[in-house]
């Protein structure tokens, strides 16, 4: 087989990536480790920033996104028993964000890739890249007991944090830096209807809770625990009188409880793998990233390299502009950056921490107070959420 680009991951990086890659004229292939029942059966992220919402409306896939997601003027958030409403749209000129689920832009982007009629293999294995620093870079993989193998320009690896694209780049030339947290989110996903109008963001002695939706008849709610936690050992009662537990007292009041959907633990990581490519190989999403979830900008990120790299890969092929290849590294990683830097901020300030001393207890304190109580403090939160302008690609 042959093709322009070969596209590792369906999940939305690649998905993304492929769909404005085939408006564009660029012919591409992804392979997939899993099936698609199974792709979309993971539950994660819910909020889309605003430039992710314009990028999906640039690949043709936000009609039901625009009829069904839910725009987002304010976050809240709790500490000392407060409650501090955010108006984002007042603090950005007018700035939102959607409440539309991961597996919602998944579903929609795969529908898309079928009705385009673009080429995808599920339940691949084995997958190796080949020949990266040549002009005429290949991937082999296995399917159904036979391999394959797909000649192409370029590599795009959209194959997640345990992927091999990555892996793939001679380790002498890359440096990671990482931070690991000493906690976890419990997730619960439940068809009740949100205990808010807008995402709470709650600080507590017992540890952070969030209080998120998919529409206002679906709620994920989330939970600060130890990682020596099991999401087994979560009964769905422990779960709501935990959460309960960390609410004010007029949300915990109203809050409705039901029957888990689902139930997991997730744990927290920065991690980032600089530089971002390698010769025809690109590496997008968190492949090449990994943000703690607190500031809502995992997929948000995945989004915004896949911004780059397709408007990196339509000069190239429309312009023959052949000399941007070698910015999309630096151009993602300077977004990149910030979203760490946010996303480690949110979860330093919203989250209890075992290894405390008093003295960072009192700063992490005096950390809430100013930011919360400061025009300046609130704005910068508010632009950070909301998600940072892209640089230009040209
Ligand atoms: P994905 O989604 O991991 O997809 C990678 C795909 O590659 C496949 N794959 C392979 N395919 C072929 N060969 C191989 N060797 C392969 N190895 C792996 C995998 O099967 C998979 O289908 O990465 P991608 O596309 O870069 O997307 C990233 C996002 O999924 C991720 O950043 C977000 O989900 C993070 N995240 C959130 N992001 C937000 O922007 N806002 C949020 O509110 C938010 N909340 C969250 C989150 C992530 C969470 N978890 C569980 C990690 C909440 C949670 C709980
Ligand atoms: C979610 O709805 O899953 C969600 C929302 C906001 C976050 C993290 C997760 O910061």
């Amino acid at each position: 087989m042959k093709t322009q680009v070969v596209i590792i991951g369906a999940g939305p990086s690649g998905l993304l990536l492929g769909q404005l890659l085939q408006r564009a004229g660029i012919s591409n292939i992804i392979i997939e480790r899993q099936m698609p029942e199974y792709v979309l059966g993971r539950i994660r992220a819910g909020i889309l920033e605003s430039g992710t919402v314009q990028l999906l409306r640039e690949a043709g896939v936000s009609a039901r996104m625009e009829a069904e997601g839910h725009v987002h003027e304010g976050v809240e958030f709790v500490f000392d028993g407060r409650r501090v409403p955010l108006s984002l749209s007042n603090l950005t000129a007018g700035k939102t964000v959607m409440v539309y689920g991961q597996t919602e832009v998944t579903r929609d982007l795969m529908e898309a890739r079928h009705r385009e009629g673009a080429y995808s293999i599920y339940g691949v294995g084995n997958v190796q890249l080949h020949e990266l620093k040549s002009a005429t870079p290949f991937v082999t993989f296995e399917v159904s007991g036979e391999i394959q193998r797909i000649d192409c320009d370029y590599v795009a690896g959209c194959d997640g944090f345990h992927g091999v694209s990555r892996q793939a780049i001679p380790q002498d030339i890359t440096r990671e830096y990482e931070r690991v947290y000493p906690f976890g989110w419990l997730g619960l996903l439940a068809d009740t209807p949100p205990v808010n109008p807008e995402l709470v963001y709650v600080h507590h002695a017992r540890g952070f809770a969030l209080c998120s939706q998919r529409s206002l008849t679906r709620s994920r709610y989330y939970l600060q625990v130890p990682l020596s936690e099991r999401a087994q050992d979560w009964s769905d009662e422990r779960f709501w009188g935990e959460l309960k537990n960390r609410l004010p007292q007029e949300l915990a009041g109203r809050l409705m409880t039901g029957p888990s959907l689902e139930k997991s633990i997730a744990p927290l990581r920065s991690f980032v793998v600089e530089p971002m490519q390698y010769g025809r190989l690109f590496l997008v999403g968190d492949a090449a990233h990994i943000v703690p979830p607190t500031g809502a900008k995992g997929l948000n990120l995945a989004a915004s390299d896949v911004n780059y790299l397709w408007r990196i890969l339509c000069k190239v092929y429309h312009e023959n502009r052949t000399d941007l290849l070698a910015t999309y590294s630096q151009m993602a990683l300077r977004r990149v950056w910030k979203g760490e830097r946010f996303s480690w901020f949110m979860t330093s300030l919203l989250h209890e921490f075992s290894d405390h001393s008093r003295f960072d207890a009192r700063i992490q304190q005096a950390e809430r107070d100013y930011y919360f109580g400061s025009h300046a403090g609130l704005t910068t939160i508010a632009e950070n959420y909301v998600g940072l302008p892209f640089d230009e690609v040209r």
